[in-house]
């Protein structure tokens, strides 16, 4: 046997090794390719949050690790989804702002018009998550999915359920079957609607809760499972565009309740506020020492929407006020805190509150 022997089969060896290389790596673009793509944007809170010692559930900082440190602690996305992250900012979501709504609203739009987009996962506070998820579901101008998530507990805690949570999200984003529901939440295993979600404990993991609407569906091993949809308009089907917004309107919120008066209602006034939303107590009651400031307000050209600090229900037109005499807006179901974001757009549109009150009933 020559002594090319050994030289022919270390040529044919290569040979295999090269091919079986060139198999693999066909094998991960031809997997790459079937994955979706995912956008993750990151905003802060405590899903980015580190505490002193692993039992420190409370007491963390917020808004302290980066995008690319959450991705690669969840190293199961990379299997489910293509995925790129963008820091879009870095804070705790109790200092979001309408400046932080418009710059995440612009980019999630730039985002989505690109074919290469599929979903977009945006990591966030849970103090206001579900302010920047309705703001979100009224003005994102596409079907794909937009699921915002955030954790409870810091990235360090025992039981961090931040990684259980973005792989869901990123899993959720990912998914056909959650376009056109318009912006959802992810926490916990459920998928809430923008619409209806609050956060309803100050610390626990099962915070964000749409009690009486319902979920609209859960996550389970990874895998969406859908059981409703909301019948309110939002993304593509609303009229409002932030394109060529670089601020909002200024609108407050004045709470109720007992013996309260109109300092709240006239500071708030005087302070410029064109819109107010009232969070009165029961079926959006006005208290008697309160209703001359708002009656003035109304006369002052301010928009007056009667809310419900109650959290659930709907607050009726000339239920507990003659809004058609006093001309007020009902919030619907709209919690206080949402009414408000509602108002700030329908302001950018236009100051009838006949036109106003059709947008409460619409979205
Ligand atoms: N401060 C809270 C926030 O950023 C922390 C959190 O719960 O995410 O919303």
């Amino acid at each position: 046997m020559s002594k090319q022997f050994p030289q022919a089969v270390r040529a044919m060896l290569c040979g295999f090794m090269f091919m079986f290389a060139a198999a693999v790596q066909a094998e991960s673009v031809n997997n790459a390719a079937k994955l979706p793509n995912v956008t993750i944007l990151a905003t802060g809170g405590t899903i980015a949050g580190t505490g002193a010692t692993s039992t420190t559930t409370v007491g963390y900082t917020a808004a302290t690790v980066g995008v690319q440190s959450l991705i690669a602690a969840v190293p199961e996305i990379a299997k489910v989804a293509n995925v790129t992250g963008e820091q879009v900012f870095q804070i705790a979501s109790e200092n979001i702002g309408d400046a932080q709504w418009l710059q995440l609203a612009k980019r999630v739009n730039v985002l989505l018009a690109q074919p290469n987009v599929d979903g977009i996962v945006i990591t966030h506070g849970t103090d206001t998550l579900e302010e920047t998820a309705y703001f979100l579901h009224l003005v994102v101008k596409s079907k794909k999915p937009v699921v915002l998530v955030g954790s409870m507990r810091p990235s360090t805690a025992l039981s961090a359920d931040g990684p259980i949570n973005l792989y869901n999200a990123v899993r959720l984003a990912g998914t056909p079957e959650a376009a056109g529901r318009g912006v959802l939440v992810a926490m916990n295993d459920q998928i809430h609607s923008a619409r209806d979600v609050t956060k309803a404990n100050t610390t626990t993991t099962d915070t964000f809760r749409t009690s009486e609407l319902g979920v609209i569906g859960y996550i389970q091993g990874g895998k969406p499972f859908f059981y409703r949809n909301v019948v309110r308009n939002h993304t593509l089907d609303t009229e409002f565009d932030v394109t060529k917004l670089d601020g909002l309107p200024q609108v407050d919120v004045a709470y109720a309740y007992a013996n309260v008066g109109d300092v709240a209602v006239n500071a708030l006034v005087a302070a410029g506020a064109r819109g107010l939303v009232h969070a009165g107590v029961g079926n959006g009651s006005l208290p008697a020492r309160t209703k001359p400031a708002l009656v003035k307000a109304r006369k002052d050209g301010v928009v007056v929407v009667r809310a419900s600090r109650v959290g659930q229900g709907i607050v009726a037109r000339n239920g507990e006020a003659n809004d058609d005499a006093l001309d007020f807006v009902v919030a619907d179901t709209l919690s206080p805190q949402k009414a408000r974001i509602l108002l700030m757009l329908a302001l950018t549109k236009t100051t009838s509150t006949r036109e106003i009150q059709r947008m409460f009933y619409t979205y």
